[in-house]
């Protein structure tokens, strides 16, 4: 379901002598295999659901040295990293869409709204308007500190699987991509890797939601913070159109081990239960866990909470 709208996403294909067809303002390409595919109208094929799809911020953007024959004050695509962020935006070479890596440069994206998760076949999309043979590594990091090597993409492979690399099962916020043009004779002129947009491919929330916000202490009822947040996760389940939530409660190590064990079972059974009576027209396999204390380290990261995995 979601590979067919994000292939609908993408739009006809689109070809033209130079690879791009400047009337349509606000057409973005895919890859440059010689062909180039656009968002015919991005205002109707580009909904508000679509969006959470992107990396939202910059991290870290440390760029490379320019390439050879270019000279002079450094580009302007190399001031502006958040032009990697949000939607894809590229109309024509030279635009302020993207942001150009430098040889050998890096920057790492956050998804903030969404998570990066291994789905059945690619997970993530490089929107690049790079027409020359360049390169990027990549990495995925669940916290910004460790960082998994992906593979690579170019100009003509856009798509990347994380299945191999990543942790079933987990869900990763960070993405590091470095130019890897170094060396490449096609690229020798050019200013590395260029970056328009960053795409989880599928769509996939990821909640931590304090227990004090949804519980009384100790309990598996609902206290009057509960339906903001409740609110907020109905809220993603309309833009996810889920096949598949996972519920996780996790105590502190106040009180005893056992009740623990218990009342967050109890409590992520609560939460599935509240969704199924919302959301029990649509065909959603839950998966329900109380960890108790058990998943709790000692010390200031521990804290009662409910994890959600919208996907
Ligand atoms: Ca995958
Ligand atoms: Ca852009």
């Amino acid at each position: 379901m979601i590979t067919v709208l994000i292939m609908f996403f993408i739009g006809e294909m689109l070809i033209n002598s130079d690879g791009f067809n400047n009337k349509l303002v606000s057409d973005v390409y895919s890859n440059m295999n010689n062909d180039t595919s656009a968002y015919t109208d991005p205002e109707l094929s580009i909904d508000s659901t679509m969006a959470i799809l992107f990396a939202d911020s910059v991290i870290l953007y440390d760029p490379g040295a320019m390439g050879e024959g270019t000279g002079g004050e450094p580009d302007s695509a190399f001031r502006f990293p958040e032009r990697a962020t949000g939607l894809p935006d590229f109309s024509e070479k030279g635009d302020s869409s993207y942001v150009s890596l430098g040889i050998g440069g890096t920057i790492v994206l956050k998804f903030v709204d969404n998570v990066l998760i291994d789905g059945p076949g690619p997970d993530i999309k490089i929107f690049s308007p790079t027409k020359e043979e360049s390169s990027a590594l990549v990495w995925i990091s669940e916290d910004c500190n460790f960082f998994i090597p992906i593979g690579k993409v170019s100009s003509s492979n856009n798509e990347i699987d994380i299945a191999g690399h990543a942790d079933q099962g987990r869900v990763y916020h960070y993405i590091k991509l470095r130019d890897d043009s170094e060396g490449s004779e096609k690229d020798e002129k050019g200013l590395g890797y260029d970056i328009d947009a960053v795409s989880a491919i599928h769509k996939a929330v990821h909640m931590v939601i304090s227990s004090d916000n949804l519980f009384y202490p100790q309990s598996s009822r609902f206290n009057e913070k509960a339906e903001k947040v409740l609110i907020e996760i109905i809220k993603n389940i309309e833009i996810v159109d889920p096949i598949f939530i996972k519920i996780e409660s996790f105590t502190d190590s106040e009180g005893e081990a056992n009740f623990n064990l218990i009342i967050s079972h109890q409590q992520a059974c609560r939460v599935r239960d509240y969704l199924i009576e919302k959301c029990g027209q649509r065909e959603i396999i839950y998966s329900v866990t109380g960890w108790g204390e058990e998943k709790n380290i000692q010390g200031s990261d521990e804290k009662s909470r409910i994890e959600i995995l919208i996907r």
